[in-house]
This record gives C-alpha cells, sequence and structure tokens, in this order.
C-alpha cells in the first residue's frame, strides 16, 4: 500500500495505491496514534500498469480531513507507513527544498554543522582556446558534480521567482543563510547569489559563456578538493536567451529590494537581446577535450520566445511584443526547453492584458497541455502524468504538476488541481518503487544519492530531490539492478547511479513552484 509518505492537506484529493492485494476490496485509514478506524472505503476495480507489470487498485480517502497521523490497512497487506494529514505537511520540505541551494554554494565557505566547506572553485577561470583569465566565482554547483551551467540556473531561477510570485507569505527571512535577518525574503537572497555569478558569466557584447567547470569531473571529494583549472567554454545563444529571460525575470522582483540591482539586470537582459539579434542560432557543443556537463539544444527557438516574453513582460515595450508576436508559441520547462516559462510569463504578469494575442495564445497552450496531461494521470493508476521515464523523470513530473497548477488557476477546474497533487504525490511516495524521492522526509527515501558531498561524507544531504525513475538504464549501477525490472520501476538508490539518483539544482526547483502553487506550506 502506497501512499505520499510525508502527506497530504486536510482539504485535498488523497489516494493510496494497492498492489497484490488479491481479491480486497475494501480499506481502512487508522489513526496511528489511537489506532482507531476512522474511515472505510471501497477499492476501484481492477487497473492495468503495464510500464510497472502490476495490477493496481486505487483507494480514496478524501473525506479524512482532521489533522493527524494515519496509516492504511487492507486484508492482510502490510500497513502503509504512517503519514500525517495537516495544512503544514510541506513546510520544512519546501524550506529545505530552497535551503539545499545555500548547501550547494560555490566560492564561498558554507556553514553547516555537517554539510559545510571552505570556499572552493574560488581561483580566475580561463576562457578556452586563449590565455584570457577571468573571475566567474559564486553560483550554485548544478548536482552532484560542481560544474556551473547558465542554461540549468536559468530554469532554477525561474522556478524559485515564480514560486515566490505565487504565495509571497510563504517565505521568510530566518532560514539561517547569511542574509537572513535582512529584511529581504531569503529565497530572493538565494536567488541573487545565482544571479551575481550569471552575470559575471556575460561578455562584454552581450552574449553569454555556456558554462564554467573543469576539464573533467572529478572523483567522490568535497568542494574544495576540487582544484583543477577551471575552464569557461564558448559563449551559445541558448545561454545568452536564457541568461536574457533570467534577468528579465530577476529585475521586477529586485525593484524594491535594490533598484541599482534591479536597473544592472535590465540593461544585462537588454544587452544579451541585442547580441540574439545579431547572432542565429550558435549552438553548444563540448570542445573535444572537455567532458562535463554539456546541456546541448538543437534549436534556440524556445529560449528566444521565452527572452522576448519575459522583456515584453518587464518592459511593456512594443519592440518585444512584436518580436514575440512574429514567434512560434513554443513550450518546455526542461534545460532543453523553455518555452513554458514565456507562456508563465505572460499568464501571471500583472501588467500584461488577457485580450492580447500573446496572452491567448500561451493560455491555449497550457490549457491544451494540462488536458493531456490529465489524461495521462487519469489513465495511470499511480495518478503520473508521464508514459516514459527518462533522466530526471522527477522534474518532468513536477513540471507536469506546474502546468496543471497554471490551468486550475486559469479554469477553477477541480481535475486540474487534483491531478498536480498527485504530481506531488507520485514524487513523496505514490509511485511504483514505494519511495519518497526527497532526501530526508518520508520513511523511506534516497540514503545513496550520486551526490559528492553526501559521498564524501557518507551521510546523504537532506532536502535533495532525486531524478528518479530512468527506463533507459544509462549508467552501470543501473544496468546491473534495473535491466530486469519493467521500465516504471527502474530506479536503484545506490550512489554510483547517475542516471537515477542524482541530484540537480533544477530537479528540487520545480518541487519548490509546485508545492507554493498548490498551497499551504513554509514554517519561517
Ligand atoms: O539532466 C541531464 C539529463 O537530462 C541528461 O540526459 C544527462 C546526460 O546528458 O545530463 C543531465 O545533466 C547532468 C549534467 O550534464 C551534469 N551535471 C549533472 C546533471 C544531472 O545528472
Ligand atoms: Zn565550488
Amino acid at each position: 500500500i502506497v501512499t505520499n509518505q510525508v502527506g497530504y492537506r486536510c482539504d485535498s484529493q488523497k489516494t493510496a495505491v494497492f498492489r497484490n492485494m488479491g481479491s480486497a476490496s475494501e480499506f481502512s485509514v487508522v489513526n496511528a496514534v489511537t489506532k482507531q478506524t476512522v474511515y472505510t472505503g471501497r477499492l476501484s476495480g481492477d487497473k492495468t500498469n503495464s510500464s510497472a507489470n502490476e495490477t493496481n487498485r486505487v483507494g480514496d480517502f478524501s473525506q479524512v480531513t482532521t489533522p493527524g497521523k494515519y496509516y492504511i490497512t487492507c486484508g492482510s497487506l502490510d500497513p502503509s507507513y504512517t503519514f500525517e494529514i495537516g495544512d503544514d505537511v510541506y513546510g520544512s520540505l519546501l524550506d529545505d527544498s530552497v535551503k539545499m541551494l545555500y548547501l550547494q554554494r560555490c566560492g564561498t565557505a558554507v556553514q553547516d554543522s555537517t554539510f559545510g566547506h571552505p570556499a572552493c572553485h574560488s581561483t580566475m577561470a580561463t576562457i578556452y582556446g586563449t590565455n584570457q583569465q577571468i573571475d566567474v566565482s559564486g553560483g550554485w554547483h548544478d548536482a552532484g558534480d560542481y560544474g556551473r551551467y547558465i542554461v540549468p540556473a536559468a530554469k532554477a531561477v525561474a522556478d524559485l521567482l515564480y514560486a515566490y510570485q505565487q504565495n509571497p507569505e510563504l517565505y521568510g527571512d530566518a532560514s539561517g543563510i547569511p542574509e537572513s535577518g535582512n529584511g529581504v525574503p531569503d529565497i530572493l537572497d538565494e536567488v541573487r547569489y545565482e544571479l551575481e555569478w550569471m552575470q559575471k558569466m556575460q561578455r562584454q557584447d552581450g552574449a553569454v559563456y555556456h558554462k564554467v567547470t573543469c576539464e573533467n569531473f572529478p572523483g567522490y571529494v568535497a568542494p574544495e578538493k576540487e582544484t583543477a583549472p577551471l575552464i569557461v567554454t564558448p559563449v551559445s545563444s541558448t545561454a545568452t536567451a536564457d541568461f536574457c529571460a533570467s534577468m528579465a525575470l530577476a529585475y521586477e522582483f529586485y525593484k524594491d529590494v535594490d533598484s541599482n540591482f534591479a536597473k544592472d539586470c535590465l540593461s544585462r537582459a537588454e544587452q544579451a537581446w541585442s547580441y540574439l539579434e545579431q547572432n542565429p542560432n550558435l549552438n553548444f557543443s563540448n570542445p573535444s577535450d572537455i567532458s562535463t556537463g554539456e546541456y546541448g539544444d538543437k534549436s534556440d527557438r524556445d529560449e528566444r520566445y521565452w527572452a522576448a516574453a519575459q522583456l515584453y513582460r518587464a518592459t511593456g515595450s512594443s519592440k518585444y511584443e512584436s518580436a514575440l508576436n512574429s514567434m512560434v508559441v513554443c513550450t518546455g520547462m526542461d534545460w532543453a526547453t523553455v518555452g513554458d516559462y514565456g507562456n508563465i510569463a505572460l499568464l501571471t504578469s500583472d501588467s500584461i492584458s488577457k485580450s492580447t494575442s500573446a496572452y491567448t495564445k500561451a493560455k491555449n497552450v497550457v490549457l491544451t497541455q494540462a488536458d493531456q496531461l490529465l489524461s495521462k494521470s487519469g489513465s495511470s493508476p499511480y495518478g503520473v502524468a508521464l508514459t516514459k521515464y527518462d533522466w530526471g523523470s522527477n522534474m518532468t513530473v513536477a513540471n507536469a504538476g506546474i502546468i496543471l497548477g497554471l490551468a486550475y488557476q486559469l479554469t477553477d477546474q477541480a481535475s486540474y488541481l487534483n491531478a498536480a497533487n498527485a504530481q506531488l504525490d507520485y514524487l513523496l511516495g505514490v509511485n511504483p518503487v514505494g519511495e519518497c524521492f526527497f532526501t530526508g522526509y518520508g520513511t523511506v527515501s534516497p540514503e545513496n544519492p550520486h551526490h559528492r558531498p553526501s559521498m564524501a561524507i557518507g551521510k546523504a544531504m537532506p532536502g535533495m530531490l532525486v531524478g528518479g525513475v530512468n527506463q533507459n538504464l544509462e549508467d552501470s549501477a543501473a544496468k546491473a539492478y534495473c535491466q530486469d525490472l519493467p521500465a516504471a520501476k527502474r530506479y536503484v538508490d545506490n550512489a554510483e547511479s547517475y542516471s537515477t539518483n542524482e541530484v540537480t539544482i533544477y530537479w528540487n526547483s520545480p518541487l519548490t513552484y509546485l508545492v507554493a502553487l498548490t498551497g499551504e506550506g513554509g514554517s519561517t
């Protein structure tokens, strides 16, 4: 019996998934303290689940709305783990999802009793193919490795700023980062740490370098132990456009906090835009002597769409509006496709009229996607809006939840909100692996993430969303442990499994956004 191991908000839809239940047709929700049955419900009929090679039944217990701790029983099955019902069940999870970024800070000493580290990667970096040295210190380590890459950084920044926009009251100023208590919400301070690094990656002419890493990934060492020379790789138009969009977005959020910083963000965005106007598709691929993450892309169309939408939103200028209107509407919320951030910019702006063609097109494309996701979610016993599990599938699930959450806001249709919550439930336990994919939470969560700081210390850093199920068997541990498993179960909690059990800043960030979008949380 699998449930969301962290818990459910009082008023949200609540479902558990049952397997190997034989002919059982009833289940009970039991108060974990008093051991009293508080609810008895009927199971659905059999649902065939070919991707997990299971037959499932589903039990809905949305009627249980009283805060407390519960578990679920069904005939002779082992009971579910204990979970909570309450309106603040995600409060500390939300805080930790952002705190992870502080612990990923590069170029500064990080204070934490377990995961603190001295300043790392503070030497000058060499621009690839030249003798020129520049300072690009700062920012967050991308993932389990210590690279810093513009394209995924832009996704993370967008998720966090839109999470904050969605529900500012969830974010306090006391999460224990160095800027806590400065009168600015910690989430904005944290994002600014990344933005300031991104600014150092912009060239005089407006273009933006794609990434800074060493030549190869390091061994499983703490960040300050990676001391090989840093290399800044050539500029790309995807990095430049993503940078442009992030800076234009940032402008709005820092206007009242620090107007000089905000103005600088906007003027950098405009310089990046001018560069893009003069330079078509400059796609990035790794130089042959560099083997770190590539974040390559076939097209920069969706990045340009996002940049135009964000600049139109920030300035209201007809220049950007006509640029936007001349483009095909794009979709996507991952590092390779970012069009939906353009749509979100249009749909959640106070200043863009709902009668503009840009707004109408964005709304249509978001609702079309939401309907497709709703139908996928409806045909999965686990409620997950996925039919294929690729590297980082948990991000795809969180992204799906965000699109569904936006559709709910646009239409007020509860089915969208229920499906958005089902994505969160999947990430936190309602999945064929029976795992809460967020470290340190739930009853069973990853203990051996592919994350160098955790590996060096021998203990999982809390507050990280792992990549999750990946049907493509892309590392030796996945090949060894998962090849006989059905697609939806190909996940292994093994530190060598970077294709299922790594973490990244841009897998955490859509979880942050999804939690903010679906409701309450925040404790600080
Ligand atoms: O998240 C990326 C995934 O979509 C790709 O399939 C994979 C292989 O190219 O790379 C992932 O990104 C990794 C990046 O290249 C380096 N830092 C760790 C990232 C997460 O595994
Ligand atoms: Zn570092």
